[in-house]
């Protein structure tokens, strides 16, 4: 007993339990070059946490730069915005209480809930549970286990047929610390079993055409946000000749890899990788897709935050061979979300919309050959962050619905 107790008490020590007393995240608004060089010279030098954009290198004018201070920098960082002008504004606080402040007070429930963050051991349990209750429409099957051996487990969903069915692939949690995605991919699930036989639509869709969800493709790095580092993004890699761990999953895809706002540092939040699809993770995803090639005629990938719908493409300025149609049916989807709570939704190619960035599923999948590829970023547009409030999660499944729902749709329509 005591020697449990002490083993206890050793692998608490050893945790890492990253907390955020005290530090801040900032907006800032560049409007001159110098800005841009301060902030980019900022980031060589003391260290600081990109939320949006993801890395320094990806910092333009007049855009809005939300970026994650730890305390022992903020009177650095307060002194140097101030001498310099540049017009800004504290979006949190106290990470830390936003960390707590994101979960309800409601009691826990033990088991899994659509309206909570849950733990990757929960969703885990629920996709078994899911898979094995519903047999007549729904199935799953493990695409590979991650670098620290997790399963990888997707869920088709469709009514069983014996011909070969057209598909949709869609994964949520490609980054550790976008919670809202997984818990969409969830509420994806739910809905889908829950309206099959009631919504005209979502019967159509099932008969016709199958839908694979990933609810968590990050598996490894989601579980280490929820028992480690809140703040976490990549996967969990190790490699030889850097202390650092992980790369970037939205990085290591092989669509320009690593040409443009991606980082060759691994210590870096945007690290590319070794080589494109280093990050088995990424491998497993782009093997399965690439197997199913010749169904798959929809990629939705699912991120936060920033309220937009992106389509490629990101690795180039060059517009997609079908622009004109990504984008008349992503303004279509951004108007179907926002008909239900107002929410607006900006549409277009990465490169212009975000950022210019390498090495994206989106674009991945695009030029292989998925006609209709869209990146999803959820809410919000900065206030919450990825600390998105758990009673935001039921509101923007719900919109978040209507916009996927008229994707597939308009996919199902133009498929023969
Ligand atoms: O991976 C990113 O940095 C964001 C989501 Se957090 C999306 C970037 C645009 C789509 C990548 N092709
Ligand atoms: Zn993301
Ligand atoms: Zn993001």
């Amino acid at each position: 007993m005591k020697v449990l107790l002490l083993l206890g008490l050793v692998a608490f020590a050893l945790a890492d339990n990253t907390r955020f007393e005290g530090e801040k995240v900032f907006r800032l608004k560049p409007v001159l070059d110098e800005h841009v060089t301060l902030i980019k010279d900022l980031a060589n030098s003391i260290e600081v946490d990109f939320w949006r954009p993801e890395n320094a290198e990806l910092v333009t004018i007049d855009i809005d730069v939300d970026i994650h201070v730890p305390a022992m920098y903020l009177d650095i960082v307060s002194t140097i915005l101030h001498q310099n002008d540049m017009e800004h504004e504290v979006l949190i606080e106290d990470l830390q209480s936003a960390i707590e402040g994101q979960i309800d007070n409601r009691p826990s429930p033990r088991t899994h809930s659509y309206t909570k963050y849950n733990s990757f051991d929960k969703v885990q349990s629920w996709i078994n549970s899911m898979a094995s209750s519903n047999s007549d429409l729904i199935s799953k099957q493990t695409i590979g286990n991650s670098y620290e051996g997790r399963p990888m487990t997707l869920l088709k969903l469709g009514k069983k047929s014996s011909s070969v069915k057209p598909a949709i692939f869609m994964d949520c949690g490609i980054h550790a610390r976008e919670w809202i995605s997984p818990a969409f991919c969830q509420w994806f699930v739910k809905e889908a079993l829950s309206t099959y036989g009631s919504d005209s639509q979502m019967t159509s869709l099932l008969n016709e055409m199958d839908v694979y969800v990933l609810p968590v493709l990050n598996v490894d790095g989601y579980d280490y946000t929820h028992k480690s580092n809140r703040m976490w993004r990549k996967t969990r890699s190790r490699r030889s000749g850097s202390s650092c761990i992980g790369a970037d999953p939205n990085r290591n895809f092989n669509a320009g890899w690593c040409t443009v706002g991606a980082s060759s540092n691994p210590c870096s939040d945007t690290y590319c990788g070794s080589r494109a699809e280093s990050e088995i993770e990424a491998k497993n995803v782009a093997d399965f897709i690439r197997r199913n090639k010749s169904i798959i005629k929809a990629y939705i990938t699912v991120h936060s935050y920033s309220q937009l719908l992106l389509f490629p493409y990101s690795y180039t300025f060059e517009l997609a061979a079908t622009h004109n149609e990504l984008m008349k049916v992503a303004e279509g989807a951004s108007a179907a979300l926002r008909s239900l709570y107002g929410t607006r939704y900006t549409s277009g190619p990465g490169a212009t919309t975000i950022y210019p960035a390498a090495g994206g599923s989106d674009d991945w999948a695009y030029d292989l050959g998925v006609k209709y590829s869209y990146t999803f970023e959820l809410r919000d547009t900065g206030r919450y962050g990825f600390l998105l409030p758990e009673s935001q999660i039921k509101p923007t499944c719900e919109e978040t619905m209507l916009a996927v729902k008229y994707i597939a749709a308009y996919v199902q329509k133009n498929l023969y």
